[in-house]
């Protein structure tokens, strides 16, 4: 029988793959991880996600956004990557804010902020980033073979296009650069056609938030919460913001950690 002939990695990735068939076809949901909350100060809308860096010994020194993305999409069928933000402290430096596109394994960069240097970010105004996957935008594929920092997408396509795209993040984690927290709003982020606004009902699809009850997760109050255990305060307010029955709850008992940054799940696996 050629089933028997299959790697462990292929069975898991194949059961994994129809376990999360019905989610991704929604195309619509994202988590939250580290330090990452919905705020209320959307762009021309009333959410968007907060994502923060705070200075080591401070907090959770990253936050992020993880995207669900089509089963067994490819590289070369990602063509539109981006996203509205807004910084309320610190500027983009250091690597971050970036989207972290995960394939083989590894993850391809692409950095938010001016080339080619990706600092000096204004603070306290929207901005878009455009698509970000321009034939000719630089993206940075170091950690694949024969990968570059500077690689254009028409490059990275001609090496890398046929691998599949197993997640997609937005992340931030620079505080150490700037020795100070570095903090930015992030709204409408745009995925090939799909479009998060963090707005109530969208992503998960439950609807109805309870903004009262996503508050009570607010100044350490997602540790007693009783729809909990939750593992951080992102985690609680993203419960609530999806109508309080998402299921993301439940899954640890480390009520008093902040070194959880691990909701990304499966995107490391090989
Ligand atoms: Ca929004």
């Amino acid at each position: 029988m050629k089933i028997l002939r299959l790697s462990l990695a292929s069975v898991l990735l194949l059961a994994l793959s129809f376990a999360l068939g019905p989610a991704v076809a929604a195309a619509t949901g994202y988590s939250l991880f580290g330090d990452a909350t919905l705020s209320s100060s959307g762009h021309n809308s009333n959410t968007a996600v907060q994502l923060r860096s705070n200075v080591a010994g401070l907090g959770q020194t990253s936050g992020g956004i993880d995207f669900t993305v089509p089963a067994g999409m490819t590289l070369s069928q990602l063509a539109n990557l981006s996203t509205d933000y807004m910084f309320t402290e610190a500027s983009c430096g250091g690597g971050s804010p970036r989207f972290q596109i995960n394939v083989a394994g590894k993850n391809i960069f692409v950095y938010l902020g001016p080339y080619p240097n990706y600092t000096s970010c204004a603070q306290n105004i929207w901005t878009s980033s455009g698509n970000l996957l321009t034939a000719s935008s630089f993206v940075d594929t170091s950690q694949l073979p024969s990968g570059t920092f500077y690689d254009t997408w028409t490059s990275a396509l001609t090496k890398y296009g046929s691998s599949t795209v197993t997640g997609i993040q937005l992340v931030t984690d620079s505080s150490w650069t700037f020795g100070a927290r570095q903090t930015v709003l992030v709204d409408n982020v745009m995925i090939n056609g799909m479009v998060f606004t963090f707005e109530t009902g969208q992503g998960g699809g439950a609807g109805g938030g309870n903004n009262g009850d996503k508050e009570k997760c607010k100044k350490g109050g997602w540790k007693d919460s009783s729809a909990g255990p939750f593992k951080n305060q992102g985690q609680c307010v993203s419960h609530f913001a999806r109508g309080g029955h998402d299921g993301q709850g439940g899954q640890s008992s480390d009520d008093d950690s902040d070194n959880s940054n691990d909701q990304g799940d499966n995107e490391d696996s090989d």
